[in-house]
């Protein structure tokens, strides 16, 4: 066995199309593993948390004893929890599992257990201004095989989303601060669903993201107008500070329930899971600190016949895709995977072995979890502050993003 003692890490930052972080872990006998560390709009705060708190710690461990650095890093800080902490620690857990699954010369999902299955069922996000520019988007990618789809619709009289360009480099970024109207929201959304389920029939699943932008009544009264539409899920009807609020939508409707992307341990996962107050888990390996917790998180959500539906927005980056899909790949409770693609400049800086095919999702044979990092290309893509807007309502109540 070759020597697994850490001999360097480092962070790379680049933004091939958007930001991303990335852990890069190399041990003396020659091996590499890479992590995603991506907190969009707060990119620098991990990276520092990394370099200061997190790296020194971590040379001259062993790579192998993944389970040991884990509880060094989340138990042994004192302080537990939160997105940057939770980051890290996921960053540094990946990059091990990739490390380790290559000193067996295996795919990772292999060292997970096994295949459960060979393709993960994906959904991309169709945008559109109108329903009807909706529905063609819709289409466009019915055309390139997804079976399942998440609609976005602007609100009619609600001042659009604006693009946030990036700023030149060395501008001070600010977020941009946009509005939004719950109950325009409330009365359009059903509307827009429905649309798009008469059009496309019964057998395309519809995913919708409520992006907590209503009240919890409000949300109740979605879910319930819905039901007939049978959804596939609805995401994040209210936000997540008491997800107690849950057991108001959940007596109203029986329409199938996401929540989770934000969230980071399983401390925060276990009641509403035992409440059986979800129906799917969009925890994430970078956000929900790595592989290690991610599997446990999935376990539990299995005593309740709850699926995982790992967060797959454009901000997580193609090494976070990797480590999720050969989870996803092992899982016995694997529900969906969201996919809303890359820039292509990513897969410049990100050679990855996964791939789409035909509505869904294969991790590819490659030792580790299949991703790799150039990272002279990375470099021709340098740091370009942005951050997620702040949402007001009409009267200038700052609201829920
Ligand atoms: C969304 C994300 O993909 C989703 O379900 O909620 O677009 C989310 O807004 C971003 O990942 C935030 O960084
Ligand atoms: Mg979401």
């Amino acid at each position: 066995m070759k020597d697994m003692t850490i001999r360097a890490a480092r962070v790379v930052v680049c933004a091939p199309g958007r930001n991303f972080v990335t852990l890069v872990i190399e041990t003396e006998g020659g091996l590499t593993g890479i992590g995603d560390a991506t907190v969009n709009g707060r990119e620098t705060g991990v990276v520092a948390h990394l370099q200061h708190e997190v790296i020194p710690s971590l040379i001259g461990r062993d790579a192998g004893r993944i389970e040991d650095t884990w509880q060094y890093f989340y138990r042994g800080a004192y302080w537990r929890g939160g997105p940057v902490a939770l980051a890290a620690i996921g960053a540094v857990d990946v990059a091990l599992w990739d490390i380790k699954a290559k000193a067996a010369g295996m795919p990772l999902y292999q060292l997970l257990g096994g295949a459960s299955r060979e393709r993960m069922l994906c959904y991309p996000h169709a945008r559109g201004h109108d329903i009807e520019a909706l529905c063609d988007d819709v289409a466009r990618l019915c055309e390139k095989g997804f079976r399942a789809i998440r609609l976005h619709c602007d609100v009619p009289g609600e001042p659009q989303h604006p693009f946030i360009p990036p700023l030149p480099h060395g501008v001070a970024a600010l977020p941009a601060e946009i509005t939004r109207d719950p109950d325009a929201y409330t009365r359009f959304a059903p509307r827009m669903l429905a649309a798009v389920r008469a059009r496309f029939g019964e057998e395309l699943h519809l995913l919708h993201d409520i992006h907590n932008r209503v009240t919890p009544i409000q949300a109740a009264r979605i879910a319930r107008e819905t039901e007939p539409l049978n959804l596939f899920w609805l995401e994040d009807p209210v936000p997540m500070e008491n997800p107690e609020v849950l057991r108001l939508i959940r007596r109203a409707s029986t329409t199938p329930l996401a929540v989770g992307e934000v969230l980071n341990t399983i401390h925060d996962c276990r009641r509403m899971m035992e409440e059986q107050l979800i129906d799917y888990i969009r925890v994430t390996p970078v956000h929900a600190g790595g592989i290690t917790q991610v599997r446990r998180i999935a376990d539990l959500a299995a005593l309740y016949q709850i699926r995982t539906a790992f967060h797959g927005a454009p901000d997580m980056s193609p090494v976070n895709f990797g480590a999720a899909l050969h989870l996803g790949r092992a899982l016995p409770n694997f529900g969906i995977q969201e996919y809303a693609g890359h820039a292509p400049e990513a897969g410049e800086v990100f050679h990855a072995a996964w791939r789409y095919a035909d509505g869904g999702m294969t991790t590819g044979e490659a030792p580790g979890h299949g991703v790799t990092l150039d990272e002279a290309a990375a470099a021709r893509f340098p740091y370009n502050p942005s951050f997620l807007p702040v949402v007001r309502l009409a009267d200038g109540t700052l609201w829920h993003y």
